[in-house]
């Protein structure tokens, strides 16, 4: 049976990436801090009693700023794979704590690296990174000749998130080369689905517009609605991870959809899926949407309501304007290809949501979010 290591467990690709390799027969170990609450909520499912027989997941406490523990860790389990997710994954927070992010999402790849290499597992261990699209910044003169960002394009990271992972991405290809280790980046766009962080945009939006309709939310506070993102469902992208890990040969790929959209219009099609069109008027900081009409007898939304509002709280010192990945290597060399579109990602997350909101026990503190 094969065994795999995840770091980040808990985090919302952990989780299906632990339910990916369950289904295809490894033994799962992950990594999870202690926290003084319970941060396990989307792997309960996955938890069998330790005491059962034939026990194929493991909890492990750990941290990525602890390399013995890493070592230890590392060393008891002897991996197949590591799947390296664990990061402090918010770009606007990386900004009030850079150097915890250097040390966690920068260092802390390191520290895989090496307690690999120093309990001379280089040969059987394959390593994937968790790089990310936030490694391009943006930058209009950096995308290829068809307008998309790719293996080859350079980077120029906007953020101390993206700064701290690009030594994460440079490190893994330089011990690839220097030790001839399997140890790849997966430069990932972003993507979602319910179980995305409450403080992520897609989540936050969608989360707001069933507490809208439910009535349980007056108004959705936002940052830049122009920034463009390539957004992809997160179980799409874990079934990438894996196949990046069963190739004859160790290499970074780019895994997108190749569609871009604004964080406006990503709003529009979240209210649209409770029947409420919205009207955008107003500029920058004075930018507001008020329900023009609402289709659904369940929701009564009073028409000319203003439902969203600019929050300057929101902004980043520096924003990445507009990503937009290409796929074509990874649909090439890994036959990758999405299960999901846009609307369909959008359509299970307001779904999802609404269920959540119905529950008595939810209140609206996401009207106070802050991220
Ligand atoms: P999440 O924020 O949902 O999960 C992050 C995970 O990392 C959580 O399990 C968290 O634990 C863990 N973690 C945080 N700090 C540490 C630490 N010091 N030591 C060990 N573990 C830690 O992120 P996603 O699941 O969305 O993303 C997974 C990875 O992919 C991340 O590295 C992210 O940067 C990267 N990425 C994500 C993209 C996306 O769009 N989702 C796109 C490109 C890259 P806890 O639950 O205790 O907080
Ligand atoms: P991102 O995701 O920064 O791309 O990083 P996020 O959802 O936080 O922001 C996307 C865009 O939306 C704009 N925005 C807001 N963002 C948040 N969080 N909250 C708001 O209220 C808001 N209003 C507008 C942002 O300015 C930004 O332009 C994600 C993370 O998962 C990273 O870990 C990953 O590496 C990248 O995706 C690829």
């Amino acid at each position: 049976m094969k065994s795999a290591l995840i770091t980040g467990i808990t985090g919302q690709d952990g989780s299906y990436l632990a339910e990916l390799l369950l289904e295809k027969g490894y033994m799962v170990h992950g990594i999870k801090r202690r926290a003084s609450s319970f941060n396990t909520q989307r792997i309960d499912h996955l938890y069998i009693d330790q005491h059962e027989q034939h026990v194929r997941f493991k909890l492990h406490y750990g941290d990525l700023t602890d390399s013995t523990n890493l070592i230890r860790i590392i060393q008891e389990v002897q991996p197949d794979e590591i799947y390296n997710l664990g990061a402090m994954s918010h770009v606007k927070v990386s900004f009030d704590s850079p150097e915890y992010v250097a040390n966690v999402d920068g260092i802390g790849t390191l520290r895989i690296l090496e307690a690999v290499r120093i309990l001379g597992l280089e040969k059987k261990t394959r390593i994937y990174q968790a790089s990310t699209s936030e490694l391009y910044g943006g930058l209009p003169e950096n995308k290829n000749e068809k307008g998309f960002y790719d293996e080859n394009s350079p980077f120029y990271p906007r953020s101390p998130y993206g700064v701290a992972k690009i030594y994460g991405f440079w490190i893994t290809k330089n011990y690839r080369e220097a030790y001839n280790m399997y140890a790849c980046n997966g430069v990932l766009f972003n993507h979602e689905s319910p179980r995305r962080g409450e403080t992520f945009v897609t989540r936050k939006i969608t989360m707001a517009t069933a507490a809208i309709a439910l009535g349980k939310q007056e108004c959705l506070y936002l940052g830049n609605l122009n920034s463009l993102r390539d957004w992809g469902h997160a179980k799409d992208y874990v079934e990438a991870m894996w196949r990046i890990l069963q190739q004859d040969v160790a290499e970074d790929f780019v895994i997108a959809t190749g569609v871009t959209t604004s964080v406006r219009d990503f709003v529009r099609i979240a209210f649209a899926e409770v029947g409420v069109e919205l009207a955008f008027d107003g500029e920058a900081e004075n930018e507001v949407a008020t329900v023009v009409s609402c289709s659904n007898p369940d929701y009564q939304l009073e028409i000319g309501k203003t439902i969203v509002k600019i929050d300057p709280t929101y902004y980043r010192p520096t924003e990445v304007d507009l990503l937009l990945g290409d796929p074509t290597k990874s649909k090439t060399k890994l036959g990758w290809e999405p299960q999901y579109d846009l609307a369909g990602l959008v359509r299970e997350m307001v779904a999802s949501d609404l269920e959540l909101v119905k529950k008595e026990s939810y209140n609206a503190q996401w009207e106070h979010i802050v991220g």
